[in-house]
């Protein structure tokens, strides 16, 4: 049976990776930060046969403990501070878990296969906010980097860390350079939530509006289930290698909003919209669209969900949530 661990199991891509190697037979160990993280029951309740294991990205001690309890054939590296506006508040402590967090987690599995770091396959959650202020329209694996944000830069140092241990311990690990995935599972501070939750509150009467910041970036949307395929693609390579993985299609919040009022029969969303500049950032990254080209022909992968299913099955899953918080 392999084993895998995973940090960040909380989040988004740990539940769904978790429940996609749990259906591949894999035993499945967690880590998880805290000494009571609000966030185990749901892990208990949506994947119960994951392992739970504490550490933290910042305690290089506690990724070698889970390691020499784990075992894993693969570590799949999603833990981090992923929120982009709260990095700026927190840019410190955004560099200490999103970036120097991927050294220590390469450092634990260097230290732990002393013999051979090449027979743990180490994945890495890099970033198209790497890509920033676009140096090129679409972004590929060759694109020059140009973050905009302490949370990208974080994301460019563990993203060189993970090819610099690659070459120089002969590390099998790989980079995916992920654009943007949604899902129901995503959190709320996220734009894309943020619409579907409101959208659904709005269509039930519970509240008359939702605020946000700017609504002409673009981003290349797709589907997290389909994201964490990826993610266990690549490490069944036999090289490591670094892999951009998008949808190819861009839109903007303006499309997004359009498609979940549509979803609850609503066509002109503008008396529903307010803007606030508490929502912009000190610096946007206006228009990101990928290029997946090589992750499709290498690793055979393509998304399955487009941009408006993935709309209409985020409204879907809030109308469900908020009819049943309000007893409907
Ligand atoms: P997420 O929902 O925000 O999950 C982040 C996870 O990191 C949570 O489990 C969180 O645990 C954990 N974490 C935070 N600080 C930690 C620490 N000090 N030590 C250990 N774990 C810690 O993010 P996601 O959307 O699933 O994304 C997964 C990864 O892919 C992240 O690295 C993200 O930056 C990256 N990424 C995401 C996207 C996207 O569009 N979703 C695109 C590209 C890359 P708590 O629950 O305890 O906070
Ligand atoms: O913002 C605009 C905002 O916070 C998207 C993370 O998973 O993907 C995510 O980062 C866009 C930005 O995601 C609001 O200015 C407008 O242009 O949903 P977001 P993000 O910053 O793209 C990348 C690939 C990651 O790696 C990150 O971890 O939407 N926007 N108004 C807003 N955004 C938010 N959050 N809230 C608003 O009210």
């Amino acid at each position: 049976m392999a084993r895998a661990l995973i940090t960040g199991v909380t989040g988004q891509d740990g539940l769904y990776l978790s429940e996609l190697l749990l259906s591949k037979g894999y035993e499945v160990y967690g880590l998880m930060r805290g000494q009571n993280n609000p966030k185990r029951a749901l892990v208990e309740a949506i994947v119960p046969d994951v392992k739970i294991l504490t550490g933290d990205l910042t305690d290089l001690s506690s990724l070698i403990r889970a390691l020499e309890i784990s075992r894993p054939d693969e570590v799949y590296n999603l833990g981090a501070i992923s929120f982009v506006a709260y990095s700026w508040e927190n840019a410190a402590l955004t560099s200490d878990v999103t970036g120097r967090g991927v050294l220590n987690a390469l450092e634990a599995v260097r230290l732990y296969t002393h013999d051979d770091p090449s027979k743990v396959r180490f994945y890495q959650a890099s970033s198209s906010e790497m890509f920033g202020k676009v140096q090129a329209v679409p972004q590929s694996e060759n694109t020059l980097l140009w973050p905009r944000s302490p949370y990208g830069v974080a994301k460019v140092f563990g993203h060189y860390m993970t090819i610099n241990y690659r070459e120089s311990y002969g590390m099998h690990a790989s980079s995916g350079i992920l654009f943007n995935h949604e899902s129901p599972r995503r959190g709320p501070e996220f734009v894309t939530r943020k619409v579907s939750q409101a959208v659904a509150r709005i269509s039930l009467g519970i509240d008359d509006s939702v605020t946000l910041g700017n609504l002409d970036a673009r981003r290349d949307w797709g589907f997290a289930g389909d994201y964490v395929e990826a993610m266990w693609r690549m490490l069944q390579q036999d090289e490591a290698d670094d892999y951009v993985i998008s949808t190819n299609e861009t839109h903007s919040i303006r499309e997004l909003l359009e498609l979940a009022f549509a979803e609850v029969g609503i066509d002109d969303w503008a008396p529903y919209v307010k803007q606030d500049p508490r929502y912009m950032r000190p610096a946007e990254v206006d228009l990101l669209i990928g290029d997946s080209t090589k992750a499709r022909t290498k690793l055979g992968w393509e998304p399955k969900v487009h941009f408006p299913g993935l709309v209409s099955m985020m409204v879907q899953s809030d109308l469900a949530e908020q009819k049943k918080l309000a007893g409907l």
